[in-house]
């Protein structure tokens, strides 16, 4: 009875405050620790995908499992080392506009931003989670380039190994996730002109070079590839 108290106190604040307090209780401990991928993808074919990866240098051995994990999806989808771009940036912080530069550049159909951010004793952790996310999703609107929201935002070393661990790589989520939605811009922007995902979008009109079933022209850009 107790236990159910307090884990509706949690929950309470948390639904308040945004934040629930840690305290003794074992089922919210769980709650924070168990971060299992509860989402399933279907067969993809990336081997006509270019993705780009954004990571950073702070935390640089976690994020290292990160990427590791998310090149083991991309190798599972058929993704040709080739077509893989991948670079380094300091922070997450930094990561949005390196992201932008990416997707401007014209050169790759999704990016994956691979960063950690670990809670410290100031607020330095808010400001950066809140500033990034944000800004990466921009990036993917304004662009139309996809862009994978790859930051673990943990608030210990602990919890940034168990979703970065072989068993539970978050990583891996975040590499079929490029790939999906390479496809999924493919789609419905008509570059690629295959159907491919299976969401509508395959009878769309191609806006820009090629028709169906046959690639769009891409240009290189500066830098890139
Ligand atoms: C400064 C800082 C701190 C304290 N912690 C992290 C972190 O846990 N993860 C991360 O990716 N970056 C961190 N940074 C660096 C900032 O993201 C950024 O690089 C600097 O504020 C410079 O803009």
């Amino acid at each position: 009875m107790i236990s159910r108290i307090i884990l509706f106190t949690s929950l309470l604040a948390t639904s308040v405050f945004g934040f629930a307090p840690v305290g003794n209780n074992a089922a919210l401990r769980t709650s924070l620790n168990a971060a299992e991928s509860e989402v399933s993808f279907g067969e993809l074919d990336g081997s006509k995908v270019r993705i780009g990866i954004i990571r950073t240098r702070w935390n640089d051995e976690h994020v290292t499992n990160l990427v590791d994990g998310a090149k083991k999806a991309l190798k599972e989808c058929n993704v040709e080392e080739d077509n893989i771009f991948e670079t380094s940036v300091p922070g997450s912080f930094e990561l949005p506009l390196a992201a932008k530069y990416l997707a401007l550049s014209g050169t790759v159909d999704a990016i994956i931003t691979a960063g950690v951010l670990i809670k410290g004793d100031t607020m330095h952790f808010e400001y950066i989670c809140d500033a990034t996310s944000k800004a990466i999703m921009n990036v993917g609107i304004q662009t139309n380039i996809p862009v994978v929201f790859g930051v673990l935002t943990c608030l210990n070393e602990e919890q940034v190994k168990k979703r970065s661990s072989d068993d539970n790589n978050h990583g891996y989520d975040w590499g079929k996730t490029a790939v999906e939605m390479a496809l999924l811009r493919q789609e419905a922007l008509g570059a690629g002109g295959k159907t491919t995902t299976g969401m509508g979008f395959g009878t769309a009109t191609p806006l820009e070079g090629g028709s169906k079933g046959e690639p769009a022209k891409r240009e290189k850009g500066p830098g890139f590839f």
